[in-house]
């Protein structure tokens, strides 16, 4: 698992070059004496417009990278899927100079979305990672716990042996399996059941959709739609509010009470 992930990391390759606003420029670059990348800028002073264009290669997939100093780079958020043409970018800019990086990949397999897919093997999609600011070409676990932390960031998780959906899993195992730490039902909602709607008392019961089995500890939210009344989690009006969430017991089982507001 380890070394097919080094291996996906290293499979790409970088292509650089650089604009000073109100001038344009073309740069033919080559990489290790066999790859060869031409990226042209154009720029347009008086509309801040800037054109982005390289030549492009089937089915790779290209990251842009932008910096003002050379030092930081961030990416734009957003994957281009290389055709046998031209590929352009087109975007406005009011920096005083801007950096251009391209970094591409050929490591896309057939018929993957280059958005969805994920290069680094840290179980972040390529584009979720673009978005949350984290980079799809690397997955280090510096606090050596056992998960990348981009997988942490993008999750807002700081502790591997956390709960925090209450689904029995800690935040490692939820990692291990591939599923979300955040989200108790992983995405498949069980089956909602009312048990109970009488005398102010409100009971839903949760099952497995995959066995009927209870549920425990499954978010419930309930909301009071009509006038007159609050919910609370006893007939005494504890946790009083319009709308509440309550975890079901071993039973599956989940109950609010109607009060006076
Ligand atoms: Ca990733
Ligand atoms: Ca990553
Ligand atoms: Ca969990």
């Amino acid at each position: 698992m380890m070394e097919a992930t080094l291996d996906r990391l290293q499979n790409f390759t970088m292509a650089y070059c650089c604009v000073m606003l109100g001038s344009m420029t073309t740069f033919t670059i080559h990489l290790n004496g066999q790859t060869e990348q031409e990226v042209s800028i154009f720029s347009d002073q008086a509309s801040n417009g800037l054109q982005l264009n390289w030549q492009s290669v089937p089915d790779r997939a290209y990251f842009v990278q932008t910096s003002t100093d050379l030092i930081g780079w961030s990416y734009l958020p957003l994957i281009k899927l290389g055709t046998d043409g031209t590929m352009g970018l087109g975007f406005d800019s009011n920096a005083e100079k801007l950096f251009f990086r391209l970094k591409y990949s050929d490591a896309l397999p057939y018929d993957e979305d280059p958005n969805e897919y994920d290069f680094d093997g840290d179980k972040i999609s390529n584009l979720d990672e673009l978005n949350k600011g984290t980079d799809p070409f690397s997955n280090q676990d510096l606090n050596g716990n056992g998960i990348p932390d981009d997988w942490e960031l993008f999750h807002g998780i700081t502790d591997a042996s956390s709960d925090s959906d209450f689904d029995g899993l800690s935040a490692l195992e939820e990692y291990q399996a591939g599923s979300s730490p955040k989200d108790y039902f992983n995405g498949i909602l069980g089956n909602f059941t009312m048990i109970t709607n009488e005398n102010n008392v409100i009971t839903m019961q949760v099952t497995s959709k995959d066995d009927g089995s209870p549920m425990l500890n499954a978010p419930v939210n309930f909301r009071a739609t009509l006038g007159g009344h609050m919910l609370a989690t006893s007939p005494e009006g504890t946790n009083r509010a319009s709308e509440l969430t309550v975890r079901t017991g071993a039973d599956g089982k989940a109950t609010v009470y109607a009060v006076a507001p």
